[in-house]
């Protein structure tokens, strides 16, 4: 090849470059194909993925009882939208409130939009069932969330590049530190208008931030002694990617690794998305008991494409992978291994202060200043080693596999991690 022509990865980059809005900045790298938890990119290269898609791939890449849900039913009938029945919705929709032990679901597409969904059944609920005066309902929201990119949902993050300009914002929100039940409190104790409080079991975006132990049943418990609606974003910490069916679940003593049915931090309104369709397809949802999720009546929400029978019949497929091959296990096992190898390491490291995180869901800190490229030049690293992770915030790299890893798998994981990192040290 002569030094002028364009390798395969450099086209396909261009070709986004010039043709795509520029509202990412990728990791040089340029995939085709994945299988379980390895991706190939264009010149046959084989990775380890450490990011799953943000956690959408839990199942592995394109598991084929899934694929094979997926393709059966794109041959049989895709879309019919909400103005008809269809025979697979109610079949999903029994599936997953079994599942995840809630009277009702409501089918969305993407997480934004079952976050929406959420805030919208929050609101009415406080004005139909708690009595708010219309237009006052206050929903509380924590420092440093993700909830996604609505207009609504960057009206109440503090990410200054995600909201600035896309003004003017939604009203509505207070937003409290995370983790910090006092705080909680005296809002809740103070106001009579607050509707729910809205959480992430585990802060993602804010670099895999696990609240203290009992938080979550703590908020719960305020939540429920003044009437307002404990709204779990589990979008990100779902569906076995923490070590437990759910992360609200990990605040409770109950040693079932797949139980849904846990009462003292069961949310009022959980919202799913990501790994509801093991990333074969957008699927979310928002599930409810029926006081709650009764707000809602014909016209009052929808979607095109939400509970659409492709989507049903996927997300049957992933959760029953998720319950069949005991990924919640398997996550929990394999994430304290991964986090006992690498503190062995840190010990010694000058390079990485910390280790965090549940489950199958960790990073790692960065020893260096948040605007420092280290950790992107870490990444790249990872990158020409043979692993696939992405930064957050500066100096934190995401490690997030998918779910059906095994033990092996993940030493020679360890090992590559630490031999780049190696290369770091000062
Ligand atoms: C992007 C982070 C992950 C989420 C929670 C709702 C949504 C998300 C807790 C919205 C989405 C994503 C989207 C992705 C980056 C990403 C992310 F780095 F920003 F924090 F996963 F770690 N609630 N998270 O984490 O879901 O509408 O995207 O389906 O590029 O914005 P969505």
């Amino acid at each position: 090849m002569s030094v002028l022509e364009q390798t395969a990865s450099e086209k396909a980059i261009d070709l986004e470059n010039k043709y795509g809005a520029h509202n990412y900045h990728p990791l040089p790298v340029v995939l085709n194909r994945g299988e379980g938890v390895h991706v190939w990119d264009v010149d046959g290269k084989k990775y380890y993925d450490f990011l799953s898609a943000y956690s959408a791939v839990n199942q592995g890449h394109c598991h084929p009882k899934i694929v094979g849900a997926m393709t059966e039913q794109a041959k049989t009938l895709t879309l019919t939208s909400r103005a008809f029945y269809n025979d697979m919705l109610g079949k999903y929709e029994k599936f997953a409130c079994e599942f995840f032990n809630y009277d009702k679901l409501l089918p969305m597409n993407t997480g934004a939009e079952a976050v929406e969904t959420a805030l919208k059944i929050c609101r009415k609920w406080a004005y139909e069932k708690k009595g708010i005066d219309e237009n006052e309902a206050e929903i509380i929201v924590c420092e440093n969330n993700f909830h996604g990119r609505t207009t609504t949902i960057i009206s109440f993050s503090n990410d200054s590049v995600a909201r600035k300009n896309f003004g003017p914002y939604t009203k509505g929100f207070i937003k409290i530190e995370y983790d910090n039940l006092q705080q909680l409190q005296q809002h809740l104790e103070n106001n009579k208008n607050i509707a729910g409080f809205l959480v992430e079991p585990i802060q993602g975006e804010a670099g895999v931030f696990v609240p203290s132990e009992g938080y979550l049943k703590k908020a719960k418990a305020l939540c429920e002694k003044h009437n307002v609606l404990f709204i779990a974003d589990e979008v990100q910490t779902g569906i076995a990617r923490t070590g437990r069916l759910l992360a609200t679940c990990g605040d409770c003593s109950c040693p079932d690794k797949n139980c849904s049915g846990t009462p003292d931090v069961k949310a009022d309104i959980l919202i799913l998305g990501k790994a509801m369709s093991g990333g074969a397809y957008p699927v979310s949802a928002v599930l409810a008991n029926n006081t709650v999720m009764s707000v809602i009546k014909p016209g009052t929400h929808g979607s095109t494409f939400g509970g659409n029978p492709i989507a049903a019949a996927v997300a049957i497929a992933a959760l029953s992978v998720v319950r069949d091959e005991k990924l919640a296990e398997n996550a929990e096992r394999l994430g304290n291994m991964f986090r006992s190898e690498l503190n062995k390491y840190i010990q010694t490291s000058n390079i990485v202060k910390s280790v965090r995180g549940k489950g199958l869901l960790n990073a790692i800190l960065i020893n260096d200043s948040e605007d420092s490229d280290t950790a992107w030049n870490i990444c790249l690293k990872l990158r020409d080693n043979g692993l696939l992770a992405k930064p957050t915030h500066g100096n934190i790299i995401r490690f997030a596999p998918p779910l059906v890893m095994n033990e092996e798998q993940l030493m020679e994981c360890v090992s590559i991690i630490v031999k780049t990192l190696k290369e770091f040290e000062k």
